[in-house]
C-alpha cells in the first residue's frame, strides 16, 4: 500500500514536470520525463492525458494570451510529437485480426496534426486498420478513400474554427455517395453540438473516448 502511494506520488510529479517542460519548450527534458514516467508504472494514456495533453493546452492559453507566437507553437508540438514516437511502442496492436476499417484525417485549411495522430495510434493499438490521410485533406480524398477501401469508419479532426465547414462539406459529400460507414469527429474546433449539426454520427473529446465510440459504430455498421 505504501509503495502503491509513493509510485502514485512519483507519477503525480512526473505529469506535472511533463505539463511544464512542454510550456518552457524543453524537448530534451520531455522526451527524458516521458521515459521516467513509464519506468515509474505510469500507463501511455495517463502520460498523454495527465502530462503532455494539458501542457499542450497550456501552450495553447499562452498563444492566446500573446505570450506565445507560432515559433513557439511549433517547438511545443516537436516536443510533443517526440515523446509520442516514444509511446508508440507500448501502446502496441493487441488483436492479429483488425475489427475494422479506418479512414482519418485532419480536414482541409487545418494543418493540426498531433491529437489525430494519438486517436490513430490508439485506435491502431486496438488492431484497427487505420488508414492516416494526414492533414489539410480535401473532401474529394476523404470520400475517394472511403470507397477504395470500403471503409466502416471515417474520422475526421479540426483545430481551427474556419476548417469545420470543410468538414460539413465533406460529410455531406459522404452521405450522397455510395459510402455506408459511420463518420466520427473530434479536434478542439468541435463540441457534441456542432458534430451533430454537421451530420456526424459520433464525437469524442479524446482519443480513448474515440475508440468506445468508434467500436460501437462498427458494431452499427455490422448488424
Ligand atoms: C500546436 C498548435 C499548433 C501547431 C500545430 C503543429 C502540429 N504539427 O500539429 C502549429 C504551429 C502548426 C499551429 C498553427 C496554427 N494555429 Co494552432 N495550436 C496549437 C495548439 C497550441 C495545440 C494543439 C494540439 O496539438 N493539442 C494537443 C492535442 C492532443 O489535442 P487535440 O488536438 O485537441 O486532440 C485531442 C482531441 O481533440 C481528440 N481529437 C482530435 N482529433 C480528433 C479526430 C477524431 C476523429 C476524434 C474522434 C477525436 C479527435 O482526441 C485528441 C487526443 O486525445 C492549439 C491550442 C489548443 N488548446 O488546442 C492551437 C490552436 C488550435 N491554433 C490556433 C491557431 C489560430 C493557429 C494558426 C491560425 C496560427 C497562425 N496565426 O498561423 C495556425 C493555423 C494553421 C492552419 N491552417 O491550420 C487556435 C485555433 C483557434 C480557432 N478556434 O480557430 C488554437 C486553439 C490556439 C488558440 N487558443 O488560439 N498550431
Amino acid at each position: 500500500m505504501a509503495t502503491t502511494t509513493a509510485t502514485t506520488r512519483a507519477t503525480t510529479e512526473l505529469l506535472e514536470r511533463l505539463r511544464e517542460q512542454i510550456v518552457a519548450l524543453d524537448q530534451t527534458g520531455v522526451e527524458q520525463t516521458t521515459l521516467e514516467a513509464l519506468a515509474a508504472g505510469a500507463s501511455a494514456q495517463e502520460i498523454i492525458s495527465g502530462g503532455l495533453g494539458p501542457g499542450m493546452e497550456a501552450v495553447g492559453k499562452r498563444f492566446e494570451e500573446g505570450d506565445f507566437f507560432v515559433p513557439e507553437l511549433l517547438l511545443s508540438a516537436r516536443a510533443m510529437q517526440s515523446a509520442l514516437d516514444l509511446l508508440r511502442p507500448h501502446l502496441e496492436r493487441s488483436a492479429d485480426t483488425s475489427p475494422g476499417t479506418i479512414v482519418l484525417g485532419t480536414v482541409q485549411g487545418d494543418v493540426h496534426e498531433i491529437g489525430k495522430n494519438i486517436v490513430a495510434i490508439v485506435l491502431a493499438a486496438d488492431g484497427f486498420d487505420v488508414h492516416d490521410l494526414g492533414e489539410d485533406v480535401p473532401p474529394q480524398e476523404f470520400l475517394d478513400k472511403a470507397n477504395e477501401l470500403g471503409a466502416d469508419v471515417v474520422g475526421m479532426s479540426a483545430l481551427i474554427s474556419l476548417a469545420v465547414s470543410k468538414m460539413a462539406e465533406t460529410v455531406a459529400m459522404l452521405r450522397e455517395s455510395d459510402f455506408k460507414g459511420r463518420v466520427i469527429v473530434g479536434g478542439a474546433a468541435l463540441t457534441r453540438e456542432s458534430a451533430e449539426q454537421i451530420g456526424a454520427d459520433a464525437f469524442a473529446a479524446d482519443a480513448w473516448e474515440a475508440l468506445g465510440n468508434v467500436r460501437s459504430l462498427i458494431q452499427e455498421v455490422a448488424s
